[in-house]
């Protein structure tokens, strides 16, 4: 028997009711002490069997909940329409949330997720989480404070959304739960989360969220001093905090219930240091006596928040027997559930488990692009041919017109419309609702867009560089593209994020302006990365991307070519020949644009800024003899693999021209598509240092040039030095 176990059965035999000053009008109130007992005794239980279930190899993680169970008082206090996004020790408080709904089956829930099993009502077995959609717990992920920006972006967007009038799955009262560790508190995503919360609501926005630090004093081994949290978040402007200790229920209580309150009724932020203790060490695996006095772990047990419990119910009048009685009838029936749960099915195959991943359906997309076309407000005169900035801003235009749910947000997008303009008039055309700055904090603005997908907008967040992207970057890797994953695709947040980026901005900006980095985007599991290079496909793109966010929850990267946002001509000055006019001609994810017949020498297969780099060697070419076909991939992932394919068998030869690193860069998909597609001929590379770039002229030396890109196809076409 698990040692806690044992002492509560010992030290409940020994609690005097006598001994209780009992708080007027709690000893009528037995059901509401019994709800909480079964509650908190439930998640104990699952605790003891899920070590259990390890131990018999059937089970698969072992971090509890033992002596957080007050966490529940918090669930009692709040509603089941109020969305939770829950520390992994929030065991009771699923359990209390579960136990509001009838019919809700919290026990198999939980047992299912230790276990693994298909069946699990949200992850399907993917990872154990807390999670469940008509209990509005969404399920977050083992990275520690990763799910507080998504949790304020929530209780933003949550306003928001009812302002607009948009069909909302949260109530306009609801408050945003948000549990998390006492170390977590200490994260940069957490103290960041809490500031964009603070700073919000200095403005006098409405930001209804309870943060819930459930403070155990311990990260793992590593102790937080006593009183930390207390003087971290104690007197932040405000911030409403409030103290409570699990270990006194009676007195908890109130103070959860003021906290609630303030959130509920006042719209403004609070902050509940909810004092636990922590049972069993970290997890199954971690041997507590390694860092802690035998003496330490002994004297915890007199905190325990069940122990309480039991105190206050034996003063509401039950007998010791009842109590254990009760509690011995928790464990059998878990104990059966398990039972029933013996040969219930894992997940079986890749294609099982990554359904949810990236479900796309093309001809919805293709239906949704259709009538945001039709949408489009009649001309009394054609629209000029556009550059590519004026073709994102006119089409981002048109999609705010064409559905009420787009909103567009970032570091001065608003007023000013953006460092590159592209974002101009949208805010005095579509109002601060709709189009508007943030806070200088990409995890913020992420942490939005991933709170308003879930509140029913879609949004379109900007990253003003890529660079500045990948502080953030597990907002999009780590939370957007994973909760569809972790959900069955019951919770998702579908998004268009726009970056600016690429490099050959002539004479501004060094690495950080000119970063050409994406890698790092490719390797997400179910991420769209778009990258168009003029100006009628960054129209058609962003309607797909926009298209797929409304239909499919697609969460996708628009990249923008910065040093193409305002190009005009291609070959010559004055010739505009990289202008554009709009059309009504789709472009699916995933397909590319050719231009040639596929009858020319070789292939130059490119994108971005690679783009007009090649169509201006192959037109000094075509002068000497040479015809080369470029093809633009339009997508970096998916990559147009098909495409690629057809382009590279027409003309039998292939160089990849890509702008990004030689080391990571897209060309080693490209390469790498055509020797798994069975490509016979020859392909070269050409790619940019494995450099970051320098300020000024200097950047020409390591980002890839015309010259390379002419060298390469000279010698591909053996026209050049051997
Ligand atoms: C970003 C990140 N870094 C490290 C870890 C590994 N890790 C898991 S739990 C944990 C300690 C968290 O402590 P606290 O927030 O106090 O929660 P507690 O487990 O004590 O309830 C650590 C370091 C992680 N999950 N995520
Ligand atoms: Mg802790």
């Amino acid at each position: 028997m698990d040692p806690l176990d044992r002492h509560f059965r010992v030290a409940l035999a020994h609690l005097s009711a006598s001994q209780l000053a009992i708080a007027a009008g709690d000893a009528d109130n037995s059901a509401w002490w019994w709800e909480l007992f079964e509650a908190q005794a439930t998640s104990r239980h699952l605790d003891f069997v899920a070590r259990e279930l390890q131990q018999q190899g059937r089970g698969f993680y072992t971090i509890g909940s033992s002596g957080h169970e007050s966490n529940a008082l918090v669930a009692m206090a709040t509603r089941v329409t109020d969305p939770a996004l829950l520390h992994y020790r929030s065991g009771a408080f699923y359990v209390a949330r579960a136990r509001q709904l009838p019919g809700s089956t919290p026990i198999r829930d939980v047992l299912q997720g230790l276990m693994g099993l298909a069946d699990e009502p949200i992850a399907g077995g993917r990872h154990k989480v807390y999670g469940h959609p008509e209990l509005a717990v969404i399920p977050q992920t083992s990275t520690i404070a990763s799910h507080l920006p998504r949790s304020v972006g929530l209780a933003l967007a949550l306003h928001r959304a009812h302002r607009l009038k948009i069909d909302c799955e949260w109530p306009e009262d609801a408050v945003v739960v948000c549990s998390f560790g006492d170390a977590s508190a200490n994260h940069s995503t957490a103290t960041g989360a809490i500031n964009t919360a603070l700073a919000t609501a200095f403005r006098g926005l409405p930001v209804p969220i309870l943060f819930v630090c459930e403070d155990n004093g311990f990260g793992i081994s590593v102790p937080t001093p006593s009183g930390w949290i207390e003087a971290a978040y104690g007197s932040r402007p405000g911030l409403t905090y409030v103290s409570a200790d699990g270990s006194d229920p009676a007195a908890a209580r109130p103070a959860i219930a003021e906290a609630v309150e303030v959130v509920r009724e006042q719209r403004r932020p609070a902050f509940l240091r909810l004092r636990t203790v922590r049972f069993g060490g970290h997890a199954g695996s971690d041997a507590e006596i390694s860092y802690r006095k035998p003496r330490e772990i002994e004297a915890d047990y007199a905190r325990d928040p069940l122990l309480s419990t039991a105190s206050w119910l034996r003063a509401a009048g039950a007998s010791a027997a009842d109590i254990l009685e009760r509690y011995q009838a928790i464990r059998q029936q878990i104990d059966e559930e398990v039972a029933r749960l013996a040969d219930d099915p894992r997940l079986g195959s890749a294609a099982e488990i990554m359904a949810p991943l990236a479900p796309r359906h093309p001809i919805r997309v293709a239906a949704r692009v259709s009538e945001l076309l039709k949408s489009r407000p009649e001309r009394s005169i054609p629209a000029p041919p556009r550059t590519l900035a004026e073709s994102i801003n006119g089409t981002l235009d048109e999609l705010l017109a064409a559905d009420r749910r787009v909103i567009v947000f970032g570091e001065d997008v608003g007023v000013k419309g953006g460092v590159y303009g592209v974002t101009a008039r949208l805010a005095r055309q579509h109002g601060a609702a709709r189009v508007f700055d943030t806070l200088l904090d990409e995890q913020a603005i992420l942490g939005l867009g991933l709170g308003a997908g879930l509140a029913g907008l879609i949004p379109i967040p900007e990253v003003q560089y890529l660079a500045y992207l990948h502080n953030a970057e597990d907002q999009l890797r780590g939370e957007a593209a994973t909760l569809p994953f972790f959900s069955r695709g019951r919770f998702s947040n579908p998004m268009v994020i726009r970056i600016a980026g690429l490099g050959y901005q002539k004479g501004f900006g060094g690495h950080f302006h000119n970063d050409n980095a994406v890698a790092v985007l490719r390797d997400i599991p179910g991420l769209v990365v778009a990258c168009p290079a003029r100006a009628d496909d960054a129209a058609a793109m962003l309607r797909t991307c926009v298209a797929a966010a409304t239909t499919d929850s697609t969460l996708s990267v628009f990249l923008e070519p910065i040093a193409l946002y305002h190009r005009r001509d291609l070959y010559e000055a004055g010739d505009q020949a990289w202008l554009a006019l709009d059309h009504d001609d789709q472009v699916p994810i995933g397909r590319a644009r050719s231009y040639g017949s596929g009858s020319e020498a070789l292939t130059m297969i490119s994108f971005g800024n690679g783009v007009p780099m090649s169509l201006r060697v192959a037109r000094r070419l075509a002068s000497a003899g040479i015809a080369a076909q470029v093809l633009d991939l339009r997508w970096l992932a998916p990559l147009p693999v098909e495409d690629i394919l057809a382009a590279a068998l027409s003309t039998g030869k292939v160089l990849v021209v890509d702008e990004t690193r030689h080391s990571g860069g897209v060309g080693e998909g490209v390469v790498t598509a055509l020797v798994e597609a069975g490509f016979s001929g020859p392909i070269q590379r050409v790619a940019s240092q494995d450099s970051f770039v320098p300020l000024g002229a200097a950047a020409e030396h390591v980002l890839l040039s015309e010259d390379e890109i002419e060298k390469a196809v000279l010698t591909l076409t053996g026209m050049g030095e051997q």
